[in-house]
């Protein structure tokens, strides 16, 4: 469970308002561990993929046309109860719903920008990470995991 792993993306208007520095800034001192993250415009079709699940919604074309507008912040997070703690750390998906202290809480109010993804289920984290990081992830050790789990 400490070795969970989450896919967590600065979506296009994270990128451009600047907010990509806050954002890694809160899973670092948290205590997550960075295995992998690119900068990348990713194409449509990619989109479609990754929301997938979404296909059919009235609001599908927006959120691609968004998603598309500019390039994102694709990472990989790993650590104990990655998957939840991520969610929890992003908010609600409608912003108005986030606590503050959230990412979306703190820096959004619109749910078609609302900054930031995360994988919701550690199945889906898997597909996600596979998705945007079929090249792989790069292995290394940090040393402070005896001071963040028991
Ligand atoms: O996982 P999460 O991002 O919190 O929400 P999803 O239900 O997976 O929807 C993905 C994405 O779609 C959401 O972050 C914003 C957008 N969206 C929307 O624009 N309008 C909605 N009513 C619901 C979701
Ligand atoms: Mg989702």
């Amino acid at each position: 469970k400490n070795a969970e792993r989450t896919y967590i993306m600065v979506k296009p208007d994270g990128v451009q308002r600047g907010l990509v520095g806050d954002i890694i800034g809160r899973f670092e001192k948290r205590g997550f561990k960075l295995i992998a993250l690119k900068l990348v415009h990713a194409t449509r079709e990619h989109l479609e993929d990754h929301y997938g699940d979404l296909k059919g919604k009235p609001f599908f074309p927006g959120l691609i046309n968004y998603m598309a507008s500019g390039p994102v912040v694709a990472m990989v997070w790993e650590g104990l109860d990655a998957v939840k703690t991520g969610r929890s750390m992003l908010g609600a998906t409608n912003p108005l719903a986030s606590a503050p202290g959230t990412i979306r809480g703190d820096y959004a109010l619109a749910v078609g920008r609302n900054i930031c993804h995360g994988s919701d289920s550690v199945e889906n984290a898997e597909k996600e990470i596979k998705l945007w990081f079929p090249e792989g992830i790069v292995q290394y050790s940090h040393d402070l995991a005896p001071w963040i789990f028991e």
